[in-house]
């Protein structure tokens, strides 16, 4: 009787240890996003890199939008062999992914010829976890971007 009793101990404190660490929120940061036109797919489609750091627990990017651009069509997309290929979402564990040219990117369709884009426009994130994170303050093409700060959580 006693050593079941020791054992549910032992149980419980295990669930409750393992179940802590894996609960842990993710605390996410997109900086450095840049924009540009996509060299091979013509007018209106735009590939975008920055970084994803994260100083939580584990998360799921899963996808973004541009509410300027109702019209438009985005993908995630990675690199294998030279040709990028569409997937569904990108895991961001703890510390740092970096989306670059040659590796984890996102792409953007069927948006203003780069002429017509505006200065300055937002792209709201979509992760599992931490929900939406609207950045407000992306800079067209070749621009500067993003401070940390103005990421904010919806
Ligand atoms: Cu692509």
């Amino acid at each position: 009787m006693r050593k079941i009793l020791i054992m549910a101990v032992l149980l419980s404190m295990f669930i409750f240890t393992t179940g802590c660490s894996s609960d842990k929120a993710p605390d996410i940061v997109i900086e450095n996003i840049s924009i540009a036109p996509s060299s091979m797919k013509g007018e209106g489609v735009y590939s975008g890199y920055f970084t994803i750091r994260n100083n939580g627990g584990e998360d799921t990017f899963t996808g973004f939008m541009i509410p300027e651009f109702p019209e438009a069509t985005f993908e995630l997309h990675n690199v294998k062999d030279g040709s990028m290929y569409q997937i569904e979402h990108v895991n961001i564990p703890n510390g740092e992914i970096e989306f670059k040219k040659g590796g984890y990117h996102i792409m953007m369709f069927n948006m203003p010829s780069f002429r017509q884009l505006p200065d300055v426009f937002t792209i709201v994130f979509e992760f599992d976890k931490s929900g939406s994170i609207t950045v407000p303050n992306v800079l067209k093409p070749e621009g500067v971007i993003v401070p940390t700060e103005s990421s904010m959580k919806k």
